[in-house]
């Protein structure tokens, strides 16, 4: 199927028309009612009769209709592909350029900046989308997540992306889920996705939003409850008489924040919200389509009436009594109502004064976010007050930019003092030049994003980074304190009157329609036999890769332990994103930042450790790439949810390339744990947690009987101290029996080729 600018419908028509009997059948496999995720899932299943349903167990084989990468993973994900030696992709694929533009002055200035400065990125991204019929969205064109929800989602669809925040498409009906370019290639390259079967989560939503409240604050409650590990391996499904009267942008809002609890993915029932949407964005025939067979593209009616028979867990949160929320610093769980975070601030000793609010991301940057947000800073105006700190707004796509400047909404903001930077993820993937404050300095940001972990927006640890919807921040920044509560508190003015802000308004829709931009869609040639993808040999970009070794055949002994990470550990930790983003088609160059931000359980001390070889102390990086020359293999040690956050499997194949043999952890998260099976690291958890407390600095660690490794079996494994003592513990690990094979042949590299091969 040609690659187009959006999803065509005869794909749709194809996902509907076998809907109503696979489901039929999914009914019966099951003997009960569907859920909606189950409904679409057993829609796709690669063997229809056969894929497991059993949830939190059976690892099932998927064929999703569409994948959708970012520039910022396309880049590893495509050099993956191109050794499997295809002519094209199996299924509709696109790149979308988003991650590489840096913040600085404005959305022109800026835009022309990055073209400049990643011209070669672009170039090998545009010739590989070129040659193998992949879709390309020009820098400019806007956040991924956003550009799908307005092309390519289709409610009752499957995609995967290589994006954690994918599941954004969830806001119109979509499982769509967020994983490791790996995992894109198999389906790139017409293997299935395979995954657990998910759990599933229902949130069962009651009343009505409204006053200040938002869709945002939905999530931020929700990871609360849920906290940042309580969805892994779960589908979050929202249901209940409340769902129905949430925008479908506000919806994407919703699932798109789902990445931060660790969920595979969360949706929404399609209802009239939806429709509306597909209809002012172009796609009425889809609207029509999905109309015609809503019963399947909703959870069976016995699901909503006895929720807690069907569900692994339901949460209930009442829409009418919930308050506007803000979450951070420095996890996305940490929550509370925004009328309560002055004296939180107070009591913990965090500056009150907030140094920088930004609006947009891939979360939060709609037209319903974007009128709600204006409605504040013309009421603002009008009453005399303007923001006391910068204030910076990312459009997320150049139709939703193009649209709010033709309706004179950012006019709005920019009369308050708002800044607009260029349609891309900007600040809020560190890609942000800074220079209002020092390094290292101590200060609040308040943002409409969904990760707050340390270091992600500016590089400073010290930055305490608050999340919240655009119309809590864009209050924060007329307020310029945290000690603000906009339901209660009054402003003054220059004059120094007292006013207060009313709630916001805003509009689902424009009434006017979208106003699309300037288009950045650049379509594969019908001839690609003449496209040439040029790498040169040497970039400091972009690096052919080379399969990794196999593996030896013998059990890992006395392996030196390169780190223990002390509490957090999330990808940011692991694989910085910010100015290394540069590196990411490199993974020679990318591997300098190897667990540069993990903290030394061992020292306390950030990014630097002991090196097993010689004793010195030295950055992380420095001693893995010692350890990688010596050819000595290694250990990590981690603690709960190791691997949070991102789905860069940069995380994954930095180690690997340096000669990492297990990860050893409490408990991971799920896009890396399987981005670390992909690539031929082993993956285990603690039998017992409190293990991870006997682990020190010279001690090395054994992982024995690996012959046998079989699935779901636990390993043997050994401490053993500087002194000889031994201390044996178990491991779990849960690869099933083909990431057996990928680990024995050294990472699915070294599978991609044969396969192909096999298949084509
Ligand atoms: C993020 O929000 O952390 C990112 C940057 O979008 C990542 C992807 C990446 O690291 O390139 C994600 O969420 O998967
Ligand atoms: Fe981009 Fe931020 Fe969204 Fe990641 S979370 S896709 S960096 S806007």
């Amino acid at each position: 199927m040609p690659v187009t600018a959006s999803t065509p419908i005869e794909l749709v028509e194809q996902v509907y028309g076998r809907l109503a009997e696979r489901v039929a059948a999914g009914r019966q496999r099951l003997g009960r009612p569907l859920t909606l995720s189950e409904k679409i899932l057993v829609n796709h299943l690669r063997d229809p009769g056969d894929g497991g349903l059993e949830r939190g167990r059976s690892y099932t084989d998927f064929d999703p209709d569409r994948v959708a990468m970012q520039d910022a993973t396309a880049q590893m994900a495509l050099l993956q592909f191109m050794t499997a030696g295809l002519d094209e992709v199996a299924v509709p694929t696109t790149v979308h350029c988003d991650h590489l533009i840096q913040a600085k002055t404005g959305a022109d200035t800026d835009l022309r900046v990055a073209l400049d400065v990643n011209s070669e990125v672009y170039e090998f991204l545009r010739t590989v989308s070129e040659k193998y019929g992949i879709g390309f969205w020009k820098p400019g064109s806007g956040i991924i997540h956003q550009v799908v929800l307005e092309n390519y989602a289709f409610p009752g669809g499957m995609m995967i992306g290589t994006d954690s925040h994918t599941p954004n498409a969830g806001g119109l009906g979509m499982v769509a889920i967020g994983v490791g370019g790996a995992d894109a290639v198999d389906v790139m390259t017409s293997f299935p996705f395979n995954v657990r079967f998910p759990k599933l989560i229902g949130v069962v939503l009651t009343g009505e939003l409204s006053g200040w409240t938002a869709a945002k604050d939905v999530i931020l409650k929700v990871a609360e409850i849920l906290t940042v590990k309580g969805g892994t391996g779960a589908i979050v499904e929202y249901i209940g008489p409340g769902a129905d009267s949430i925008s479908a942008t506000g919806k994407a809002t919703i699932c798109n924040m789902g990445a931060e609890i660790g969920a595979t993915t969360s949706l929404f029932a399609f209802d009239p919200q939806m429709a509306l949407y597909l209809k002012s964005t172009g796609r009425e025939a889809i609207a029509d389509a999905a109309d015609r067979v809503a019963d399947d593209l909703r959870p069976d009616p016995e699901v909503y009436a006895d929720p807690e028979r069907v569900y692994d867990r339901v949460v209930e949160i009442d829409l009418s009594t919930l308050a506007p929320h803000i979450n951070g610093p420095h996890s996305p769980d940490y929550a509370r109502p925004v009328s309560e975070v002055g004296e939180v601030a107070k009591r913990e000793g965090w500056p009150l004064e907030i140094s920088s609010a930004l609006v947009g991301s891939c979360t939060n940057s709609s037209y319903e976010d974007i009128t709600r947000a204006a409605s504040l800073a013309r009421q603002a105006s009008a009453k005399g007050l303007r923001a006391k700190t910068p204030l910076l707004v990312t459009p997320g796509s150049e139709q939703v930019r193009a649209t709010i400047e033709r309706d004179g909404l950012l006019a709005d903001l920019e009369a308050i003092g708002a800044i607009v930077l260029a349609n891309a993820c900007g600040p809020c993937i560190g890609q942000w030049d800074r220079t209002d404050i020092d390094p290292g300095e101590t200060n609040v940001i308040v943002n409409s994003y969904n990760r707050n972990f340390p270091k992600r927006n500016d590089g400073n640890a010290n930055t305490l980074a608050f999340v919240a919807s655009p119309e809590t921040v864009v209050a924060f920044a007329l307020a310029g304190t945290l000690d603000f509560d906009p339901i209660n508190d009054p402003l003054a003015t220059d004059d120094g009157e007292e006013v207060r802000l009313d709630p916001p308004v805003g509009d689902m829709l424009p009434d006017r329609g979208f106003d699309a931009g300037e288009s950045g869609f650049v379509a594969p040639p019908e001839d690609r036999s003449g496209v040439e993808v040029v790498v040169d040999p040497n970039s400091e970009r972009i690096q052919l890769l080379e399969a990794f070794e196999p593996w030896d055949g013998k059990d890992f002994v006395e392996l030196p332990v390169l780190l223990k990470a002390k509490g957090k550990c999330t990808t940011d930790h692991i694989s910085m994103a910010g100015p290394w983003l540069r590196y990411r088609g490199h993974l020679e160059n990318i591997s300098g930042n190897l667990f540069a931000g993990v903290v030394n359980a061992f020292t306390g001390e950030s990014g630097t450790g002991k090196d097993p070889l010689d004793g010195e102390t030295r950055p992380f990086p420095e001693i893995a790439k010692h350890l990688h020359e010596q050819g000595v293999g290694w250990v990590a040690v981690g603690d709960e949810n190791y691997g949070e956050g991102s789905s860069r499997e940069h995380a994954a194949m930095e180690p690997r390339f340096r000669n990492a043999k297990v990860i050893l952890v409490r408990s991971f998260a799920r896009i890396h744990e399987t981005n670390l099976k992909k690539q031929g690291v082993l993956p285990l958890t603690f039998g017992d947690r409190a293990t991870y407390d006997q682990i020190e600095e010279d001690d090395r660690i054994s992982v024995l009987g690996l012959d046998g490794l079989a699935p779901d079996q636990p390993v043997r494994c050994q401490i053993v101290k500087p002194d000889g003592t031994t201390v044996d513990f178990s491991a779990e690990q849960t690869l099933n029996a083909e990431q057996i094979e990928w680990f024995k042949a050294g990472g699915a590299l070294n599978i991609i080729r044969e396969r192909t091969n096999l298949s084509g």
